[in-house]
C-alpha cells in the first residue's frame, strides 16, 4: 500500500470542534461539517492517544458579531490584537450548539480543550488565542506525555484547524492533516490560503486510511 503511515505511541489525535453549531442546522455550520464525525471516529478507535477541543465562548462573546452594534457576521474588526472576523454567536458554554456531535466518540478522548473562553480574546488554535501571546497550556502538556507527532482532524479546516496545524509546527512538532476528516468554512478564499500556508510549514496531508 502506498502512503501508508504506521500509528505509533508517540502520535496524538487531536480533533477540532467536532461540535453541533459547526453541523448542519447549527449557528455557524461548516459545509458537510457532520461528515466528519465517522471518520474521526475511525481514527479515535486506532489511536491511544487523543485530545478533543471545544470552542467555548461565553454570551457575548467579542467574536460574536452581534457584540458589535451595526455589525454584521463575516465583517472583519480591528481587536486590540489585530483583524479579527465577526461570526453569528455560537457555541456558547454549556448550550446545546456547543456540545459535541452527539455520535462523536468523546470517551475515547484523554484531554477535552477547551478554548476561546476569555470575552475579549478569540481562540482558533489549540495552542495560542487569537492575541498570539496567550497559551492554551496544550504544548506543554502533549510534551510531558512525550507526544511528539500530532495528527489533526475537525472543523473548520481553514480556521482552527489550520491555525492549530501552524502552531504546532512552531512549536517543533511534527504535523498531518487528516484531509478527509475535515471540512472547511471557506470565506474569500481562506481555504485555499490555509491550504497554501500549512504546506509551507511542513503539514503534511494524510488520508484517514493510510494511517494504520
Ligand atoms: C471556528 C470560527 C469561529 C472553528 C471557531 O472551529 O474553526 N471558526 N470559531
Ligand atoms: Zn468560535
Amino acid at each position: 500500500m502506498t502512503g501508508a503511515r504506521q500509528i505509533g505511541p508517540t502520535d496524538v489525535l487531536l480533533a477540532v470542534d467536532v461540535q453541533n453549531d459547526f453541523c448542519s442546522g447549527g449557528a455557524l455550520a461548516v459545509p458537510g461539517g457532520e461528515d466528519v464525525v465517522a471518520p474521526v471516529n475511525a481514527l479515535l478507535a486506532r489511536f491511544s492517544n487523543a485530545v478533543l477541543t471545544q470552542d467555548w465562548h461565553p454570551a457575548g462573546h467579542s467574536s460574536f458579531a452581534s457584540s458589535h452594534a451595526g455589525r454584521r457576521p463575516y465583517e472583519t474588526v480591528e481587536a486590540e490584537y489585530g483583524q479579527q472576523v465577526l461570526w453569528p454567536d455560537h457555541c456558547v458554554r454549556g448550550t446545546r450548539g456547543a456540545a459535541f456531535h452527539p455520535a462523536l466518540e468523546v470517551d475515547r478522548a484523554q484531554l477535552i480543550l477547551r478554548k476561546g473562553f476569555h470575552p475579549k480574546i478569540d481562540s482558533y488554535s489549540a495552542f495560542y488565542e487569537n492575541d498570539r501571546t496567550t497559551p492554551t497550556g496544550l504544548s506543554a502538556y502533549l510534551r510531558e506525555r512525550g507526544l511528539s507527532r500530532i495528527v489533526i482532524c475537525g472543523l473548520a479546516t481553514d480556521f482552527c484547524v489550520a491555525w492549530s496545524a501552524l502552531d504546532a509546527r512552531r512549536h517543533g512538532f511534527d504535523v498531518l492533516i487528516v484531509t478527509d476528516a475535515c471540512r472547511a468554512i471557506d470565506l474569500d478564499g481562506s481555504l485555499a490560503a490555509a491550504m497554501g500556508e500549512m504546506n509551507e510549514a511542513g503539514v503534511q496531508p494524510v488520508a484517514s486510511h493510510d494511517l494504520v
